[in-house]
């Protein structure tokens, strides 16, 4: 059995759960179940990130103890992905005890190596982002990547030697071609680890919320070196029966922090002498309604509210089906309720609806030769899936549902009786059952329902082809509702 480890970033707990975290967790959880449809031992990992500045100040804002708001926050991500259905095999916190520990043995062994020495950092920070920025990386003065306010900093701190690992970098891009993914993000990466490394600041005085460094107890460790070390804690480093799983198959992340994935986390990993994961896959960004999305314009949208309107399985399709693969794009409630009716309503719903309605009616016997697998390549879908591509694999489904439909029109199979409408219904029925298992990992609880009206049991990729069909007919009512213009948020 193959093992697959997948993660995603462990979110800061400054924010509640919004569509942007949504959508990466979604995304990760339907790799996750596609790698368990598959047969694949997967272990599925997300968290949150509750250390360093940003941290400490929303909890002095909100007037609680660091701990005792890490501890509110936490939970509305836990309890948001139960309602996305998320099937994460764990879910890491940063101020959980064992990380703590495992992250102070991490960062002595980079010690050890003689790769930290003490120095004293001067430049700039930006906390949103929790990044140090030089002067030539400012942009007008502001942060490059928010392009919110940054501050001077000037304190003693301890370094890593980042610049010693330029040549491991480089060549674990050459041997491993699809280590950033997409393709395309990788030149520029590679390009400015080409340009030289400087060493990174890992260790902070001023910040008293953060775990202690174990050589320097007047210095914490520097909030992104404790939260990458959460890939490797979660799996109990250094030999802890999960580490089986590592290296990580995928860590899924947004554009934003392709860096820190990409170079640092790989270079401390070379320091402690642990596998680097095979593949970074940064996805892009979503805007709403064409802006970016942020707390000042007040425009973050709740999944929540979302999946109490519209339905989790919809939420999920969409989030599949509307972002290109690594590609940024718009978030806009009209485009949502136009995939909702057009897709699920009109497409998916209406082809179950009706296959069912003319299989209840029918007595003769469902049996005929294979007409509806011409189109069907679950092979090509499944390199889709293996290279992280839901959106074309997606697509690549919906052909078939598509093709389902234009064939029940083009047989008019409503005209027709005998044996010749015994086989139509075969075709029918098995490319619905394909069809269910095939979108399973996307819309599980879709998945579940047509398969509980075709009277059939779980199954796994291995039924992907038409074979006999001995489902036991059950129809129920519509999958989806047609949504009214008028229901829309903003629509
Ligand atoms: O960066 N569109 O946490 P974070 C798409 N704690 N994805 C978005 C998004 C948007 N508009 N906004 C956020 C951190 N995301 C660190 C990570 S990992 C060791 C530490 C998603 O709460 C996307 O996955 O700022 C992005 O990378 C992540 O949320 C950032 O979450």
């Amino acid at each position: 059995m193959a093992k697959y480890y997948i993660t995603t970033p462990i979110y800061y707990i400054t924010d509640k759960p919004h569509i942007g975290t949504a959508y990466t967790t979604v995304i990760s959880d339907i790799i996750a179940r596609w790698h368990r449809l598959c047969g694949d031992d997967v272990f599925f990992l997300t968290g949150t990130d509750e250390h360093g500045e940003k941290v400490q100040k929303a909890s002095e804002r909100a007037g609680m103890q660091p701990k005792e708001f890490a501890d509110t926050m936490a939970s509305k991500f836990s309890s948001a992905w139960k309602e996305y259905n998320i099937t994460n095999d764990a879910f890491i916190r940063t101020t959980d005890r064992q990380h703590e520990s495992i992250v102070a043995e991490f960062i002595k062994k980079l010690y050890d190596a003689g790769d930290i020495y003490k120095g004293e950092y001067e430049g700039w920070y930006c906390t949103p982002d929790e990044t140090f920025l030089t002067e030539l990386q400012l942009k007008d003065g502001k942060c490059p990547e928010c392009g919110r306010e940054v501050k001077k900093v000037k304190e003693e701190s301890y370094f890593f030697r980042l610049s010693k690992y330029q040549d491991k970098l480089l060549e674990l891009y050459d041997k491993n071609p699809l280590f950033i993914s997409p393709k395309f993000r990788s030149g520029e990466i590679i390009n400015r680890v080409k340009g030289g490394l400087k060493d990174i600041s890992v260790t902070r005085t001023t910040i008293k919320w953060g775990i202690t460094f174990p050589e320097d107890s007047n210095h914490t460790i520097y909030v992104w070196v404790d939260a990458l070390v959460n890939y490797i804690s979660a799996l109990q480093w250094p030999d802890g029966g999960n580490m089986r799983f590592w290296p990580a198959d995928a860590h899924i992340i947004g554009k934003e922090i392709a860096w820190f994935h990409t170079v640092i986390w790989p270079a401390m990993l070379f320091s402690a002498g642990i596998d680097a994961p095979k593949k970074i896959f940064s996805h892009g960004w979503w805007t709403v309604e064409g802006r970016k999305m942020s707390k000042s314009l007040g425009n973050m949208v709740d999944p929540i509210e979302l999946k109490n309107k519209y339905g989790v399985d919809a939420i999920r399709y969409y989030f599949a089906r509307e972002m290109p693969f690594g590609d940024d794009s718009d978030f806009s409630e009209k485009n949502l309720i136009a995939r909702i009716n057009g897709e699920l309503v009109d497409d998916l719903g209406n082809l179950v609806y009706r296959s069912l309605t003319l299989a209840e009616r029918f007595n003769g016997r469902i049996k005929g030769a294979p007409e509806l697998d011409k189109g069907l390549d679950v092979e090509h879908i499944k390199t889709l899936m293996t290279n992280l591509d839901t959106f074309n694999a997606i697509e690549e489904i919906w052909s078939q549902v598509r093709r389902t439909n234009k064939y029940i029109n083009e047989k008019q199979a409503w005209k027709l009786n005998g044996e010749e409408l015994g086989s139509v219904i075969y075709n029918i029925l098995e490319s619905i059952r394909i069809i269910s298992v095939l979108i399973g990992p996307f819309m599980p609880e879709t998945a579940e329902k047509i398969r509980a009206q075709l009277g059939v049991d779980k199954q796994d990729i291995s039924h992907c082809k038409f074979s006999d069909f001995n489902g036991r007919i059950k129809k129920e009512g519509h999958l989806f509702n047609k949504i009214e213009k008028t229901q829309g948020m903003n629509a």
